[in-house]
């Protein structure tokens, strides 16, 4: 199976399990599971259930044990983006390719989808906590990763800092490590966890580094790429006068950064035993990304 198949089969079983969920979602008021389904089946890439997948498939971890995680995982995902479009956080009309939510449901149904799809993420877990203590172990790593001194406190700190025009190299990489590579992370070490945690610090690097290479790609996207291809706008971090790695060390450095980045992350995978292609090409296709 060459890279793309690969990642059609794994997001396709990922689908099934999202779209399961979704169809059990019969919370009241209507418009709450509506709104909540509604950005759950925009069509994100699924990026981070197809990570954790393929990490479990590298270790030997059976995937109906990771299912719940990855589903727990998206939900937290999908929920940031809906917060993060909101008009007082980055104030995008548009994910995916669509209007984001609170363009659809209103800004109060936006924030309650959001915290609606954080908290069902808690109660998916806590339910795995149940089949024993490495499933304790992955759900608190998820949580601590999430949360405020993780995704929450990166995003924090990239709204203090909104409008600052230039800060430390220290607080660019502080934003990017926990909002966006702590996800990533909890992506590779959760199967590492239930597979008995003989990689743990590796996969740990790998995820940080992962992260940074997709915020790279991010800040290069937002030069380079195009609303059609992205789904959202671009050239807007310049306009917003926002702190970017491309702001701090120019685009071509960036890239330099983005492949030495992206060889860590290969030299990481190579070192662990197993098949290693599927993870290699996926570090290939985050640094060479249109969407
Ligand atoms: C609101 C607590 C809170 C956090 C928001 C999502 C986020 C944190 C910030 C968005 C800004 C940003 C561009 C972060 C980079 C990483 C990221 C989450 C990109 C989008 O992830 P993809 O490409 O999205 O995996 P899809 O749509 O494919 O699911």
């Amino acid at each position: 199976m060459d890279f793309n198949e690969k990642f059609t089969e794994y997001s396709g079983y990922f689908n099934k399990v999202l779209t399961e969920f979704c169809d059990n979602l019969t919370c009241k008021p209507q418009i709450l599971a509506e709104s909540m389904r509604y950005s759950l089946l925009l069509g994100g890439k699924r990026l981070r259930p197809v990570l954790m997948l393929a990490v479990g498939d590298l270790l030997g971890v059976d995937r109906d044990k990771l299912k719940n995680f990855a589903l727990a995982l998206e939900l937290i995902h999908t929920y940031s983006l809906v917060h993060d479009d909101l008009p007082e956080m980055d104030n995008d009309d548009f994910r995916r390719g669509k209007p984001s939510n609170h363009k659809v449901f209103g800004t109060g149904n936006a924030v309650l989808a959001g915290d609606g799809l954080l908290n069902t993420a808690y109660s998916v877990l806590i339910k795995e906590c149940r089949n024993g203590a490495e499933y304790v172990s992955a759900s608190e790593f998820i949580c601590d990763y999430a949360g405020v001194y993780g995704m929450i406190g990166g995003q924090s700190a990239d709204l203090l800092h909104e409008g600052d025009g230039n800060y430390s190299e220290e607080t660019l990489n502080f934003i990017y490590e926990n909002k966006t590579a702590k996800l990533l992370t909890a992506a590779v070490v959760v199967p590492d966890i239930i597979g008995g945690g003989k990689h743990f610090s590796q996969l740990k690097t790998f995820g940080s580094d992962l992260g940074y290479l997709f915020q790279l790609t991010d800040d290069i996207l937002d030069v380079e790429g195009s609303f059609a291809s992205l789904g959202k706008s671009t050239g807007k971090d310049e306009k917003a006068g926002k702190y970017t790695a491309v702001s701090l060390y120019g685009l071509e450095a960036c890239k330099l950064r983005a492949d030495v980045c992206a060889e860590r992350c290969r030299t990481i995978v190579e070192g662990i035993n197993g098949d290693g292609e599927f993870l290699i090409n996926f570090v290939n296709y985050v640094r060479n990304r249109k969407n």
